[in-house]
């Protein structure tokens, strides 16, 4: 099953190309079904992003459209991230990964280093997954991509949690985080403000939806309660897609845990509202 924003039927044609990578074996989380993901968010897109009438089928699109060639090409194994992100991006095609555990990102983004060199890196996150002690694994996405990423043009969004071992590395780091209080206090605009004159020219998006609040995102691997809002996430994910992002992924959903597939669901709306802003790159 393709998710509904698919519209064209072969890679050669896509501008965007998303794939799953059903696996949560780098994950700590006690809950466990995040390999479920991929699956669960198309089902529902088909479901719930999709009006039937009689035999015809529409999608419910964001207002502004999707003007991309999107094209799902299934789900991939861990092993062939690598392999698969570079083909993608070797076109200058944009890929959006589903997960899966948050440690797929760190695959993703060394095969993307290697095209584009440091990225921006914008990661909406409750927690730092700066962990240094231990590495390859959910906690230590950021740490583990250290070499891959610019610093300076990089930001964490929705932090709440961190260890202390993470607090020292964000500042040893000089890492810029945005808490919900934060955004509470600035304002969106302040914040979209601060977060676009701070990106490089090759912009990285990471979204655990954990960061998102869990009265919206009850589906996660590790909710953590006072996140942001689904519409403050979707504005600054909207907004800097139309800056240009070089690839986008979105993990953590752990459909064993939903209350009636609303996390799933928010994914594939977020999906569709993301690919609705980027432009065309091919
Ligand atoms: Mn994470």
């Amino acid at each position: 099953m393709k998710i509904c924003w698919a519209n064209v039927e072969s890679f050669a044609e896509a501008d965007v190309v998303i794939f799953g990578i059903p696996d949560e074996s780098k994950s700590h989380s006690l809950r466990k079904g995040s390999s479920e993901a991929p699956h669960k968010i198309r089902e529902i897109s088909n479901i719930r992003d999709t009006y039937k009438r009689g035999n015809k089928i529409s999608t419910g699109f964001p207002l502004d459209g999707i003007k991309c060639k999107v094209y799902d090409q299934g789900n991939i194994l861990r092993a062939e991230v690598g392999e698969t992100v570079s083909k993608i991006v070797s076109k200058s095609k944009v890929p959006i990964a589903l997960g899966g555990d948050h440690s797929i990102s760190t695959e993703i983004i060394k095969s993307i280093y290697k095209r584009y060199g440091a990225v921006s890196l914008v990661y909406f996150d409750a927690h730092p997954d700066f962990i240094s002690s231990a590495s390859g694994y959910y906690g230590s996405v950021v740490n583990d991509v250290l070499p891959y990423i610019d610093v300076k043009s990089s930001i964490q969004v929705g932090i709440r949690t961190p260890e202390q071992e993470e607090i020292d590395n964000i500042k040893k780091h000089n890492m810029p985080v945005v808490t919900p209080l934060d955004m509470l206090k600035s304002g969106i605009v302040k914040i979209e403000k601060n977060i676009l004159e701070r990106l490089g020219e090759n912009v990285y998006v990471s979204i655990d939806m954990d960061a998102i609040d869990p009265a919206y995102a009850p589906g996660v691997s590790v909710p953590v309660p006072l996140g942001l809002q689904s519409l403050d996430v979707l504005y600054l994910l909207k907004s800097v897609a139309r800056h240009g992002i070089v690839g986008l992924d979105i993990m953590e959903v752990c459909p064993n845990y939903d209350i009636k597939d609303r996390t799933s669901h928010l994914t594939s709306r977020m999906i569709g509202e993301a690919i609705s802003s980027i432009n065309k790159t091919s």
